[in-house]
């Protein structure tokens, strides 16, 4: 039998418009550097999953359960996916078949919560000190139908504050408790978070989106023993196809696994849950936990030098992959300084950081990551590099030879790190 995947050739001569877009994007993925904090560089073994010919089953239900016949090689992508998730994270439970991460996030809901019940409430970080859109934003389902409290970072160490949470939680007694965000850049004490839950009889959920690649090399702290249930995306840090998934003690499996579906989702994307095994296989390697380590690693110089470029590290400095910046001290503010790196080819997010005095169109900040640079094998030196061009970009905003240097040297770095063959 002939062996078949994805085919570039044939994409070229059926859709050329197609295919010079996805061209396009590659062109622009190897001279541009990668800065934004949930991007990544899926491998090709990933990519070769996620182009194969899984994409043209329908699997409704769950290995050795489905409402379709012909499911014997999905079952063992599916349940390859399952172990090995479980065996990586030392999870009782794991379902994989979240399409994204706001999916994932909507089964918790399905599980744990009735909609427009006052009695079903979050306690989670509100969304302008480093939360999100799904943890109970008002213009996102989270919020329009489910009760969610915020606590906020304090103002002083811009760092959690666990005994006002705790107070938060005793005064609010809440179902759920939520640890996990998307521009938080320090350690969380998910033991802290545990105990809080158990004296107020809550569930504890952590969003682990953001740091799950860090805690699968063993560069950040896991949830796993702590939380009731993990869920998270496969594309960020974790370096695998876009997609989610779902941990959880035993006695939520089955609430989880009905939440997923046939609650919230209908037939599985079986080419990218082969995807998310293959990345989970690469995630036990020596080879990724050096990754992670490295992203950690450049993450602190990047933050240390953007300080010794004059910005401001929010909390003072970072424990992951990310930091958060206030770049006022350059005398522009976050929407600017996004522009102006676009410019050179350096691509990151604007973002608002906590007690911000700006709205988030035109925040006080940015937020970096070094996920994707980590993955090309950038370490110390090159995040040095990197926080010199901002540097300079954001000092010299109208130089169009600053901007011209910057852009020839983010061009350079990008071809002494090549991306894909
Ligand atoms: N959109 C993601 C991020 O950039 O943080 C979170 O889902």
């Amino acid at each position: 039998m002939r062996e078949y995947a994805a085919d570039w050739e044939a994409l070229k001569a059926t859709d050329p418009e197609v295919a010079e877009a996805i061209a396009g994007e590659l062109e622009r993925e190897r001279t541009t550097l990668r800065l934004i904090a949930s991007e990544n560089y899926a491998s090709p073994a990933v990519l070769a999953a996620v182009g194969s010919t899984l994409s043209d089953k329908y699997a409704e239900g769950y290995p050795g359960r489905r409402y379709y016949g012909g499911c014997r090689y999905v079952d063992v992508v599916e349940q390859l996916a399952i172990d090995r998730a479980k065996e990586l994270f030392g999870a009782e439970h794991a379902n994989v078949q979240p399409h994204s991460g706001a999916t994932a996030n909507m089964a918790v809901f399905g599980a744990f919560l009735q909609p427009r019940d006052p009695a079903s409430t979050v306690l989670g970080m509100k969304l302008a000190h480093g939360g999100h859109l799904t943890h109970g934003s008002p213009v996102n389902v989270s919020g329009m139908w489910f009760n969610f409290i915020g606590y906020e970072v304090d103002r002083e160490t811009e760092q959690l504050d666990m005994d006002r949470i705790r107070d938060q939680a005793l005064a609010e007694r809440p179902r759920v408790i939520l640890a996990g965000y998307t521009a938080y850049p320090r350690t969380i004490d998910f033991e802290a978070f545990r105990q809080i839950a158990d004296e107020v009889g809550a569930l504890f959920w952590v969003d682990a989106a953001h740091f799950i690649g860090l805690v699968a090399g063993g560069a950040f702290p896991s949830p796993v023993p702590y939380a009731d249930v993990v869920t998270f995306t496969t594309h960020k840090a974790l370096r695998g196809p876009r997609g989610a998934m779902i941990l959880c003690r035993e006695e939520h499996a089955k609430a989880i696994d009905k939440a997923v579906f046939p609650m919230m989702q209908g037939g599985p994307i079986e080419n990218n849950i082969a995807g998310k095994a293959v990345a989970l296989n690469e995630a036990m390697t020596p080879a990724f936990r050096g990754y992670a380590e490295r992203t950690v690693r450049d993450a602190r110089a990047l933050a240390s030098g953007l300080a010794d470029e004059g910005l401001r590290v929010v909390s003072g400095g970072t424990d992951s992959h990310l930091a958060l910046v206030d770049v006022r001290p350059l005398g522009v503010d976050g929407k600017s300084a996004e522009t102006l790196c676009d410019e050179v080819g350096i691509t990151l997010n604007k973002n608002q950081i906590p007690y911000d005095p700006n709205p988030p169109s035109a925040p006080s900040g940015i937020r970096v990551g070094t996920p994707a640079c980590s993955t090309l094998g950038m370490d110390e030196p090159e995040m040095r590099e990197v926080a010199g061009i901002i540097g300079d970009v954001l000092l010299h905003p109208e130089d169009a030879g600053t901007k011209e240097k910057a852009r020839a040297q983010v061009r350079d770095l990008m071809q002494r790190f090549p991306l894909y063959p």
